[in-house]
Order: C-alpha cells, then sequence, then structure tokens
C-alpha cells in the first residue's frame, strides 16, 4: 500500500522530489477508501476542507480557431453549428464580471478561441484585465500560446492566473490534437512563468485515454521546475461534430481517482473540478470535494458548454455545508 516514496512525496518540508512512474501508478491503484484519505490528509495540511472557490468563465472571443483539437466546440475544422465572434467589447466583459461577482465568483476566467493572441489585441486585452481587477476578483486569461513580451505585458496590467492545458498525457496527445505539440504548450507555460503570472494547468479525462495517460499527465504536471499553481480537471463535454463527441463517459471512480491523485502529487495547487459538473450526480461531485478539488466554476454556461444552474449548486453547498472560499 503506502510506500516510503510516497510518504515521502507528501511531506511539504523536504524538499521537492521527482515523482516517478511507479509512485503515481501505486496511487491510483490503492483501495478507494486509501486514495480518498491520503487526499483529504493532505488537502487538510494546505487548505480549509469547507473551502471551495467559485469562478465564472466568460467566452470573450467565440469559435473560428484554426486548431484542431478534437474535443473541442470551437475548432473551425469540425462543424459544430457555433457561431463564430469577435473580441468582445470591454463594456461587455465589465457588464459580465459584474454578474459573476453578483452572483458569488471570486475569479473571473476569460478565453479566446485562438491559435495566439495578435499583438494588436493586447491592448484590448490589457484594458479587461485591470477593470476586473478593479473590482476584486482573480483575474484568469486563456488566449493560446505566449510570446514572452506578450506574457509580459498581461502579468503588468496584474493578469494573477495563465490557463493553457497540457490537455492530456504525452503519448495521446498526438490522437487529440495536431496543430501544435506538448512542447509548444510547455514553451508557453514557461514565458507564462517567466513573466511572473501564476500558471493554471491541467486537462480533460475521458477522451478514450487510458488510465496510463491520465498518470502521465499528472506527472508531466507535478514534475514541471514548479508544478501549475492551478490544476483543472475537465470531463470531457461531448461536442456534436468534433471526433470526440461519441466518446465513452469516463467511469466516475476513475474520475475521483484522477483528483485524488493530483491532489495528493500537487499538495499546495488549487485543483478545479472544471468542465463535465452538468453531467455528474451530486454524490460523484461531492467525492470529487472529498478527493481534494476545492474550485468550481459557476454560472449556466463554461465557455460554450453547459454547467448546472445556480439553484441546484446552491443547494448541493447548502447540503455539503460548503463556503465559497475568498481570495
Ligand atoms: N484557445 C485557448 C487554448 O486552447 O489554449 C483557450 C481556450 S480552450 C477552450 C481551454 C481549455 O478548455 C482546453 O485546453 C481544454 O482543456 C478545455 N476544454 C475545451 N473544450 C472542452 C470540452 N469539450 N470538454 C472539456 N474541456 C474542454
Ligand atoms: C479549463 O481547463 N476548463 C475551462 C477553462 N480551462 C478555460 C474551459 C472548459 C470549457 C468546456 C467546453 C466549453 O464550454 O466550450
Ligand atoms: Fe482552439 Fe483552444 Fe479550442 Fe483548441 S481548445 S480548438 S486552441 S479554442
Amino acid at each position: 500500500m503506502t510506500t516510503t516514496t510516497l510518504d515521502r512525496r507528501t511531506k511539504p518540508s523536504e524538499a521537492k522530489q521527482a515523482w516517478t512512474y511507479d509512485a503515481a501508478r501505486a496511487l491510483f491503484e490503492l483501495p478507494f477508501a486509501d486514495l480518498i484519505f491520503r487526499a483529504q490528509t493532505v488537502h487538510r495540511m494546505h487548505f480549509d476542507p469547507n473551502e471551495v472557490q467559485m469562478s465564472t468563465l466568460l467566452s470573450i472571443k467565440t469559435g473560428g480557431c484554426p486548431e484542431d483539437c478534437g474535443y473541442c466546440s470551437q475548432s473551425a475544422k469540425f462543424e459544430t453549428g457555433l457561431k463564430a465572434s469577435k473580441l468582445m467589447a470591454l463594456e461587455e466583459v465589465k457588464t459580465a464580471a459584474a454578474h459573476a461577482k453578483a452572483g458569488g465568483a471570486s475569479r473571473f476566467c476569460m478565453g479566446a478561441a485562438w491559435r495566439e493572441p495578435k499583438d494588436r489585441d493586447i491592448d484590448t486585452l490589457v484594458h479587461m484585465i485591470s477593470e476586473v481587477k478593479a473590482m476584486g476578483m482573480e483575474t484568469c486569461m486563456t488566449l493560446g500560446m505566449l510570446t514572452k513580451t506578450q506574457a509580459s505585458r498581461l502579468a503588468e496590467a496584474g493578469l494573477d492566473y495563465y490557463n493553457h492545458n497540457i490537455d492530456t498525457g504525452p503519448e495521446y496527445y498526438g490522437k487529440v490534437i495536431t496543430t501544435r505539440t506538448m512542447q509548444d504548450r510547455l514553451d508557453t507555460l514557461e514565458n507564462v512563468r517567466e513573466a511572473g503570472m501564476a500558471v493554471c494547468c491541467g486537462g480533460i479525462i475521458g477522451m478514450g485515454e487510458e488510465r496510463d495517460d491520465r498518470i502521465g499527465m499528472l506527472l508531466t504536471l507535478a514534475n514541471l521546475p514548479t508544478p501549475p499553481e492551478s490544476v483543472p480537471i475537465n470531463a470531457l463535454m461531448k461536442v456534436k461534430g468534433t471526433p470526440l463527441g461519441e466518446s465513452a463517459s469516463i467511469e466516475s471512480f476513475e474520475f475521483i481517482r484522477t483528483i485524488a491523485s493530483a491532489r495528493i502529487m500537487m499538495p499546495t495547487s488549487v485543483v478545479r473540478l472544471s468542465a463535465g459538473r452538468e453531467n455528474m450526480s451530486e454524490e460523484t461531485q461531492s467525492l470529487c470535494f472529498l478527493a481534494g478539488a476545492n474550485s468550481i466554476f459557476i454560472g449556466p454556461k463554461l465557455l460554450t458548454t453547459k454547467n448546472p444552474a445556480k439553484e441546484k449548486d446552491d443547494a448541493l453547498w447548502a447540503k455539503l455545508g460548503i463556503r465559497p472560499m475568498d481570495v
């Protein structure tokens, strides 16, 4: 069961050591109760177990993306029926952010369906960041690949986090995306780090990958020189017209195991139960929180797909005694 290697890994006082494949596999394969107990123990060392950060997403530029990510409604390569739009005006973003704050969000994440931002868009993005920050919310953006200069401009504007996911394990990556490599993504993450922003990086579960690929994804994240401060774990939202639109659903216990392993392998990171709550039972979501997830998206829409209604979520928080985390 617990090996000395695993014990060593979860003691924050010791120097960071690389996670090995064998140690991560052993974790994934623990009896469920042992895995959840370990995840809760680690979680309680670093966080209030009854607090969950409430975040809201806004698509500031929708559709027409030149990339071919096999899960995405916004790729121009697939017929998904999504209407493409230009970069949103600043006023519209301010209105959406105020609405998110009034709805209880302490973090506002803005996403654009770009391969990378154009330099001419950076001024507008900078204004969006400063306006949302002025409302007292944590800011995050996901805009595709960034150069060092672009990353510095966003950081100077006060962007707290940059989201750029590796999506899956290194061996499965090429089955999902062909238009950019995992190394391209790691290069952007390095630019984000160098610019001084916190890194938000995770992936999607339920794209037909094996457990080994889920392990490979967590190993890649946990073994970065500095692991991401924020780790979104998405359950695939199946979108008609995309290559992954007919994927078999992820088995819920495997999803919960992935969350628990992420919590143990990255003890101080915020683990975000991101896309997919719409299709999860209250019990599955509760086990994700018990496994160490401590952030979710609230509001009826993610970027383009559905998320639970506020009334449904509020009822669940009341049943679980969950409080929103302040930032
Ligand atoms: N274009 C930017 C990029 O890809 O870097 C930002 C937007 S993209 C929609 C952000 C992330 O959302 C993706 O990397 C992926 O992990 C997640 N995502 C996108 N579509 C999804 C889906 N159908 N189900 C679950 N997660 C999804
Ligand atoms: C992340 O990992 N999940 C969020 C956020 N980062 C940008 C996006 C989820 C998108 C789900 C599909 C959609 O709504 O289009
Ligand atoms: Fe484009 Fe991002 Fe969708 Fe990939 S995930 S197709 S990069 S919007």
